[in-house]
């Protein structure tokens, strides 16, 4: 067998998603056979000695400080951002404009409009792109899309998710910085709307179809916290928790609930889904099972079904270990990779791409537009 062709990948960031990112484009390769074979060709942070030694861990062949070298050098094919999301825009439109395929971490901008415009850049230079919304691979979530687009559940009437988590509760807890920023308005956009809620708005959307109108409510919790780069107390700018309630293009209605206050919730993603004949559900904390209820069984064996998914038949499961074993978050970002590498050899990108990124910050701005407004919003409507 001939070499592969390699995809020369710099990656941009190295907190939390910089790892993933890393050791999904590693494993891929490993586990599945991959038309382009991912190289890591460079990893760019701004503090030298961490990045240097960010690059040797993970075996990067070079590391950059400044992402503007990165997206120069002629020897990368891809750029993959996973930094925080006030850098997204800037980077992947510069990115894009040097023809570079783009990958970027969620949500895609920090509101639909930056958004917008990566849409714009990485389709006027027609470069391969993708946001990194992982929980869509998890095999029990892919098993989902297919068991609805085989027309399993029939009409679909709810839709219901949750995101619940409870680390930042404490008072005392900073905002801004590394780690921290996710707490700092500037940097991250909003609070659980983005964070959180977009994953379930993702998964939603590729499940259920495109949202109609929101009606929602936030909250900020605790108002102020210390800000870590100005040593200076200063007002919370996101929102502690997001709830709203949609009707979908086709007509079913959902509720959605994101929050960082749930003592005792770690990373309570989950969906359930009731349709004419049947109804579905997932939970992260449970990630291989898959609860499936279908009302066409025989009456006195009718029950709620727990689905392993873990057997070869089942989706990517087959290129791990042996039927029955198990595979965990990691794994949702390895095949992420696997089908960006399919999509640039069959031709057919694989989602989501930047324009499905940028449906979910519509959604998550008619969140915030609501919240504001009192109002039902819709997400094409902006005034
Ligand atoms: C926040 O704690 C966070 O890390 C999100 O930023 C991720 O997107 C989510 O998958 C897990 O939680």
């Amino acid at each position: 067998m001939g070499e592969k062709s390699k995809l020369n990948i710099g990656v941009i960031g190295y907190g939390f998603m910089g790892r993933t990112h890393s050791n999904a484009f590693g494993q891929a390769p490993k586990f599945f056979d991959l038309a382009y074979q991912p190289v890591l060709k460079a990893v760019c942070g701004r503090d030298n000695d961490k990045v240097h030694s960010f690059a040797a861990n993970w075996g990067y062949a070079s590391f950059e400080t400044d992402w503007r070298r990165m997206v120069e050098r002629k020897d990368i094919d891809l750029i993959d951002i996973a930094s925080p999301n006030d850098t997204h825009e800037e980077i992947a439109v510069a990115a894009a404009q040097a023809g570079k395929m783009v990958m970027c971490e969620k949500p895609l901008g920090r509101n639909a409009a930056e958004a917008g415009r990566m849409v714009a850049a990485v389709e006027a230079a027609n470069v391969p792109n993708m946001v990194w919304y992982n929980y869509r691979r998890a095999p029990a979530v892919t098993l989902a899309k297919q068991l609805i687009d085989d027309g399993k559940l029939g009409k679909i009437f709810h839709y219901r998710a949750k995101f619940l988590q409870d680390w930042t509760i404490s008072a005392d807890l900073p905002q801004g910085g590394a780690g921290l920023w996710r707490l700092d308005a500037g940097v991250a956009g909003s609070g659980v709307t983005g964070d959180l809620l977009a994953h379930c708005v993702d998964t939603a959307i590729w499940l259920n179809g495109g949202i109609e109108k929101v009606s929602a409510i936030t909250e900020t919790f605790i108002k102020e916290r210390q800000h870590v780069l100005t040593g200076k107390v200063e007002p919370v700018g996101i929102d502690d928790a997001s709830l709203f309630l949609a009707r979908f293009n086709n007509g079913s209605l959902a509720t959605f609930e994101a929050t960082r206050y749930a003592r005792g919730h770690k990373a309570l993603n989950t969906f359930e889904i009731n349709g004419e004949h049947a109804s579905i559900a997932w939970d992260l904390h449970d990630l291989h099972h898959l609860q499936y209820f279908d009302h066409r069984d025989e009456g006195k064996l009718r029950g709620w079904r727990d689905i392993n998914v873990s057997d070869g038949d089942h989706p990517y499961v087959k290129n791990w270990w042996v039927p029955g074993t198990q595979i965990g978050y990691e794994h949702t970002f390895t095949h992420q990779v696997v089908d960006f590498v399919a999509g640039l050899s069959s031709g057919t990108p694989a989602s989501p791409t930047f324009r499905d990124g940028l449906a979910t910050d519509q959604v998550t701005d008619a969140v915030l537009r609501s919240a504001g407004s009192g109002q039902w919003e819709r997400p094409g409507d902006v005034t």
